[in-house]
């Protein structure tokens, strides 16, 4: 299978190349990124021969037909991703999230390529701290930040182009992922290179929202059994049973790197902070046997904190730049 790959060069693009040429060899493998400030070559240093790479956005409609063309699969992973960013400047998440996946979507249905979207549970909005309610397939869309109204408007074009043009298409929406190539914005790693650097960690608000980690792999695994065994013109929600409120999980980094638990910012919240996600993936368990195979967060969570270690070099030349940022949100 030729398959396009678009946001290859970001976290869960880059895991996903690697994961296929190691656990589903024998395809070919082109990746279209824009290496935005998110996307980093050095992710597929290693896999550079096995790989085709092209520089581009999924907003240049002319490059993306020319590349689905010579596709069987267009697996698009390419977005603008941390809610900060969305907060303080939202409009390249409409432009990739929104009108990139439209491009997409006209490449598809011209060639009559199958799709497979990644999307995330944000699109539902949040749960309450204390209920029992989990996110299904059937939730309500209410997205709470510019980011993840970007995604679900994504979504929804994507359902429009099934329904109205019978493209063969595929979503799914995942917890918050964790592991390595993981960009330093985001939680872990920022929390991880923190304690690396001499830095105490910053906590938003109380520290009490929960998210639902899971590892990277699990997530790559969850896209290639839906791309073998997943209905067309169906989403399938994906998670792995990992809720934890920041601060537990903050305690527990700290913990595995030898430092106390209250060696750690208060900062300032969020604004629109989601309290909760959590969700339901009994559709993809139940019809399509997917299972995850990471069974301990805190085993996870200690191997990426090795991957971090040992990867200076990866993470170093942004550290202040992404750190500069923050200060001026007095994050
Ligand atoms: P990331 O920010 O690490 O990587 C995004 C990649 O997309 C980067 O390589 C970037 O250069 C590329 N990109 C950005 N704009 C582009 C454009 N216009 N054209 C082409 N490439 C472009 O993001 P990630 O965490 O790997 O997320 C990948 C996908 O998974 C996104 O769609 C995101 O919404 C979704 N998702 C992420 C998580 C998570 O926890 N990280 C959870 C659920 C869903
Ligand atoms: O320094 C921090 N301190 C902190 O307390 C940072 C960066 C975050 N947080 C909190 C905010 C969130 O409650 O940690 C939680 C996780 O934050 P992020 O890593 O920014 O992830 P989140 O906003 O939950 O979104 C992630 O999961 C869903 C991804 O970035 C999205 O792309 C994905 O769709």
């Amino acid at each position: 299978m030729k398959l396009l790959v678009t946001g290859g060069a970001g976290f869960i693009g880059a895991n996903f190349v690697h994961y296929t040429l190691e656990r589903r060899p024998g395809h070919q493998i082109t990746v279209y990124d824009a290496l935005t400030y998110a996307g980093n070559r050095e992710s597929l240093a290693a896999v550079e021969r096995d790989i085709s790479f092209v520089q581009g956005t999924i907003t240049d409609g002319v490059v993306l037909d020319s590349l689905v063309a010579q596709a069987d699969v267009v697996v698009n992973f390419a977005a603008e991703t941390h809610n900060d960013n969305s907060l303080t400047e939202p409009s390249p998440f409409v432009e990739t999230n929104v009108v990139g996946t439209f491009r997409v979507l006209e490449a598809v249905r011209r060639h009559g390529k199958r799709l497979h979207h990644i999307s995330t549970d944000e699109v539902f909005g949040d749960l309450e701290l204390t209920s029992p309610d989990r996110f299904t397939e059937d939730s309500p869309y209410r997205p709470s930040s510019p980011y993840s109204a970007s995604k679900a408007s994504a979504d929804l074009l994507v359902r429009a182009w099934i329904r109205s043009y019978g493209i063969r298409a595929t979503v799914s929406g995942c917890s918050n992922n964790y592991g390595p190539f993981q960009h330093i914005e985001k939680f872990i790693p920022r929390t991880i290179t923190n304690v690396l650097s001499g830095v105490p960690p910053s906590l938003y608000g109380d520290g009490r929202n929960v998210r639902d980690w899971i590892h990277v792999e699990d997530h790559c695994a969850a896209i290639w059994t839906i791309l073998e065994r997943g209905r067309p013109g169906e989403t399938y929600l994906v998670g792995a049973g990992g809720e934890a409120d920041n601060a537990t999980v903050m305690a527990l980094i700290l913990e595995l790197m030898g430092k106390p638990p209250d060696w750690r910012r208060h900062v300032v919240d969020r604004a629109g902070h989601d309290l909760r996600y959590t969700i339901d993936a009994s559709k993809l368990r139940s019809e399509l046997g997917w299972t995850p195979a990471y069974r301990s967060f805190r085993d996870g969570l200690a191997a990426t904190i090795s991957w971090y270690e040992s990867h200076a070099s990866w993470w170093r030349p942004f550290k202040q730049d992404v750190e500069a940022r923050y200060a001026v949100q007095g994050q």
